[in-house]
C-alpha cells in the first residue's frame, strides 16, 4: 500500500480523553473512531489488526474440531426467558422492539441461542460431542464503559459452546479450550495466564479467565510468579494429556478478586513468589453442566430410549478488546514506539524514503523495492509522501509496523538500511530481508 492512498488519519498529539495507552494509540494513529459512547467505527488500520486477531483465533478453533457458523446480532427474547435470564441480566441488556411489537434484544452472549440450534436438530449422543461457535458483535450496555474499545459496549467476540453427554467428556472439551486458548495468545506473542475465576451472569462453578498482566487491566490477580514458567508446549488432544497440562498450571495458586482466599494464597505461594497485581482478561472459559439445557430441554438419547440433557460449557474471546491489550503489552512508553507481533501487524515491513524536492531516485527505488516484496508474497506499506525523514521515521514507530527499510544516506547500492524496531539497526541486500521476513511469516 502506498501511505498517500490510504485512510490513515493521523493526530498530531494524543487525544485528551485517552486515558490509557492503548486508547490514546488507536485514536492517535487512525485505527477506530468513536460513535457514541462505547461504540467505535473500526477504519481500515485498526480493522486490519483486528481481522488478524480474528484469522488467528478461528485457526485455533478449527485445530481442536471446533465448527464455525453464525448467529445474529438480534435475538428473540423468548428462548431468554426460558432460561430465565431475560429478567436476571438487568440493564446491560439492551431489549429492543420490533414494528409487530415482539420483544427483542442485541445479543450480550449466545447460551440461550445456540442451545436451541442444538436442542432441534441433535437427537442421539452418538453425534456428540458438539463444539460449535462463531465470531460475532455482542452488545452490553456497560454502565462505565471506558479505556475505548477495552471496555465497550459494542465489542466483537469470539464464542464457543460445547455439547457432551456426560461430566468427563465435556471436561474434556473444556480441556480443548483451555489448550486452544493457550496456543492462540501465544501465537499473539502475549503471555495469558489461565486464572480460577468466578462465573458471574454466565453460570456454572468452573471457570478460568485468560489474563495478561498490565498496570491499566481491571481484573485484580493474586498468582504464584512461577506460572509464567508452565511450558505449554508438546500437548496433545488427548484426555489424559490435557489433563496433565490442566494440572501443571494448577500446581500454582493463581486466581482472580473474586476467588481470592488470604489463608489459601499465603499457606501456597512461599513470599518470594508472591505476585498481587493487575492484568486484562482476554479470554473467559466456562462449564455449567445443564444450566441450560435443561430450562431449554435440550437433550439426547443415550441408552435404550433413556433420555439426559447434554452437559455445556461457554468459551469466549475478546476479539476487539485484544487489539488493545497488545498495545497495552507491547507499546514502549518512554520512546513512544509501538511494536506489533508480525502476525498480527497491519502491514509486515515499512519502506520509508528520504525525499527530496529535486531528486526523486530514492523513491524510485523505493517503489521497485515494494513491488518485489509484493511479488515475494509480502505486504509492504510504502511511504511515498514527502514529509521530511525523521517525522516519516517517527510516524512509523507510533504505527508499529515491527521492520522498516530507510532509503536515505545509509542505504547504498545493493545494501539497505533495514531497521527492526528497538533493535540495532544492519544493513541487509534486499534478498536477504525478504528471506527473513518470509522466514518469520512462516512461523506464525
Ligand atoms: C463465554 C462465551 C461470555 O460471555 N459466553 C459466551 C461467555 N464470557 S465473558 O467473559 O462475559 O466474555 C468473553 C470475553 O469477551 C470480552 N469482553 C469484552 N470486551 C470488550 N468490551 C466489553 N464490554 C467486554 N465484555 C467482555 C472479554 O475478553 C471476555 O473475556
Amino acid at each position: 500500500m502506498l501511505i498517500s492512498k490510504t485512510f490513515i488519519p493521523i493526530l498530531k498529539n494524543n487525544p485528551t480523553e485517552a486515558k490509557i495507552k492503548s486508547h490514546q494509540l488507536m485514536l492517535r494513529v487512525g485505527m477506530i473512531r468513536q460513535s457514541s459512547a462505547g461504540i467505535y467505527s473500526w477504519l481500515p488500520l485498526g480493522f486490519k489488526v483486528m481481522k488478524k486477531i480474528e484469522q488467528i483465533v478461528r485457526e485455533e478453533q478449527d485445530k481442536i474440531g471446533a465448527q464455525e457458523l453464525l448467529m445474529p446480532t438480534i435475538q428473540s427474547s423468548e428462548i431468554w426467558k426460558e432460561s430465565g435470564r431475560y429478567d436476571d441480566y438487568g440493564e446491560e441488556m439492551l431489549r429492543i422492539k420490533d414494528r409487530q411489537n415482539r420483544e427483542m434484544l442485541y445479543g450480550p452472549t449466545n447460551e440461550e441461542l445456540i442451545t436451541e440450534i442444538f436442542r432441534s436438530s441433535i437427537k442421539s449422543y452418538k453425534s456428540l460431542p458438539q463444539l460449535l461457535y462463531h465470531i460475532q458483535w455482542k452488545f452490553r450496555d456497560e454502565l462505565r464503559p471506558r479505556f475505548g474499545i477495552m471496555r465497550c459496549r459494542e465489542f466483537y467476540m469470539k464464542d464457543a459452546y460445547s455439547f457432551d453427554l456426560n461430566d468427563d467428556e465435556a471436561k474434556f472439551s473444556y480441556n480443548k479450550f483451555y489448550l486452544s486458548y493457550l496456543k492462540t495468545f501465544k501465537r499473539l506473542e502475549l503471555s495469558a495466564i489461565p486464572m480460577a475465576a468466578d462465573t458471574g451472569p454466565i453460570g456454572g462453578n468452573l471457570s478460568h479467565e485468560f489474563i495478561i498482566l498490565a498496570d491499566t487491566g481491571e481484573s485484580k490477580i493474586y498468582t504464584d510468579k512461577r506460572i509464567f514458567e508452565v511450558d505449554s508446549e508438546g500437548y496433545r488432544l488427548e484426555k489424559k494429556s490435557l489433563e496433565e497440562l490442566r494440572k501443571k498450571f494448577e500446581t500454582y495458586y493463581s486466581v482472580t478478586d473474586e476467588k481470592y482466599n488470604k489463608l489459601e494464597f499465603e499457606k501456597n505461594v512461599p513470599d518470594k513468589y508472591r505476585l498481587i497485581t493487575k492484568g486484562i482478561e482476554v479470554g473467559h472459559i466456562f462449564y455449567f453442566g445443564d444450566k441450560y439445557s435443561k430450562p431449554l430441554k435440550a437433550s439426547v438419547d443415550f441408552q435404550e430410549g433413556k433420555k439426559d440433557f447434554v452437559k455445556m460449557g461457554s468459551y469466549g474471546v475478546g476479539v476487539s478488546r485484544l487489539v488493545g491489550a497488545i498495545i497495552e503489552a507491547k507499546y514502549n512508553d518512554k520512546d513512544e514506539i509501538m511494536k506489533w507481533p508480525l502476525s498480527v501487524s497491519p502491514y509486515d515491513i515499512a519502506i520509508i524514503p528520504l525525499i527530496s524536492k529535486n531528486d526523486t531516485s530514492n523513491l524510485e527505488k523505493s517503489k521497485s523495492i515494494y513491488q518485489f516484496l509484493i511479488e515475494k508474497g509480502i505486504d509492504p506499506i510504502l511511504d511515498d509522501t514527502d514529509e521530511n525523514f525523521s517525522s516519516k521515521i517517527k510516524k512509523f514507530n507510533l504505527i508499529g509496523v515491527p521492520y522498516q527499510i530507510l532509503i536515505g544516506k545509509k542505504s547504498e547500492g545493493d545494501l539497505l538500511e533495514f531497521n527492526e524496531i528497538g533493535k540495532e539497526s544492519k544493513r541487509l541486500s534486499l534478498n536477504q530481508i525478504a528471506d527473513l521476513i518470509t522466514k518469520l511469516k512462516s512461523k506464525i
